[in-house]
């Protein structure tokens, strides 16, 4: 009886989960609708929305992502190759600078119009509908370029290879600082700081890629040292995120079709080696607009 109630005991005993993310199906979402602002007061952490895409306009949506040629698709240094070729591409040494700045946007303006009848499926209409559900009324949009030409990408494909596939420790923060031309114009017109992240999960790997959120903000850590397993604070101090006992973490693994929404901004985040079989999302950042009427989706 005493070891009955003892062992009871211990099962409940289990810590609380680090982050609050809400887990619902899309066909439910309507009871969150403001879940983006109690993302940004920090009530709840994030969202997992469970099947935004059909298994058939899954298929479609793949198997046109699978034809693009690989010279319209950016390789990085970590197995990721990334469609369209993101911001961060753009090279600010050169002196076309700015005419390569006007072109990414005019590029990005009409490959998502043409989006919708070149993959057979609107991933930006599908994004915008569900996100528009959770933003307080507020409008989901792509916001446009830099003086007004073209506009952003609205999200950009993330395919992470086998045995080599990974997004190292980051948290949208971290980016202002490291391109500061985009996030300039972005923070004139919305707000930066504690920018949301969104990703579809379009292709799990059959192991590993999990996102794995770290018990770490931003304002806790705001120095990445080389590699990417060690954080440092304004007094120096350091955090292994390697030491699962100094750093908790909540690790989330979407299914093919589920759609992730989260503070990655101020969350200390990184996902997990793709081991098995490649990976493949698609998704970008969330801001609201300085005027407050519309939530923006960009990358
Ligand atoms: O898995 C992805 O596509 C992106 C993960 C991530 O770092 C983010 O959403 O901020
Ligand atoms: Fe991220």
């Amino acid at each position: 009886m005493i070891l009955k109630k003892l062992f009871r005991r211990k099962k409940s005993q289990t810590s609380d989960p680090i982050y609050k993310i809400i887990d619902v199906d899309v066909t439910q979402l309507s009871q969150f609708s403001d879940g983006l602002d109690q993302i940004q007061a920090g009530e709840i952490d994030g969202f997992i929305i469970r099947n935004v895409i059909k298994q058939d306009e899954l298929q479609t949506l793949i198997k046109s992502h699978d034809q693009i040629a690989d010279d319209q698709k950016y390789f990085s240094d970590t197995g990721m190759i990334v469609f369209p070729p993101p911001f961060s591409n753009v090279d600010k040494s050169l002196p076309s600078y700015s005419e390569d700045l006007k072109n990414f946007f005019i590029t990005a303006a009409s490959r998502w119009d043409n989006f919708p009848s070149d993959f057979g499926f609107d991933f930006e209409e599908r994004v915008h509908t569900i996100l528009a559900e959770i933003s307080g009324g507020r409008k989901a949009e792509t916001p446009k370029g830099v003086n007004g030409v073209g506009r952003y990408n609205p999200g950009c494909f993330k395919h992470l290879i086998p045995g080599e596939g990974l997004f190292k420790a980051h948290c949208g923060n971290l980016f202002h600082k490291e391109f500061p031309s985009f996030y300039e114009h972005m923070d004139e017109i919305s707000i930066i700081e504690n920018q949301m992240s969104y990703f579809v999960m379009l292709d799990p790997s059959k192991k590993g890629g999990e996102l794995t959120l770290y018990d770490v903000l931003w304002v806790n850590a705001e120095i990445r040292m080389n590699g990417d397993t060690t954080l440092k604070n304004k007094n120096g101090e350091t955090l292994d995120l390697n030491n699962r006992k100094e750093v908790k973490r909540t690790q989330l693994l979407p299914n093919a079709g589920d759609m992730i929404v989260f503070s990655g901004g101020r969350i200390w985040h990184k996902v997990e080696l793709a081991e098995k079989t490649r990976r493949l999302t698609c998704g970008g950042f969330l801001t609201r607009s300085r005027d407050d009427q519309a939530v923006y989706t960009w990358s």
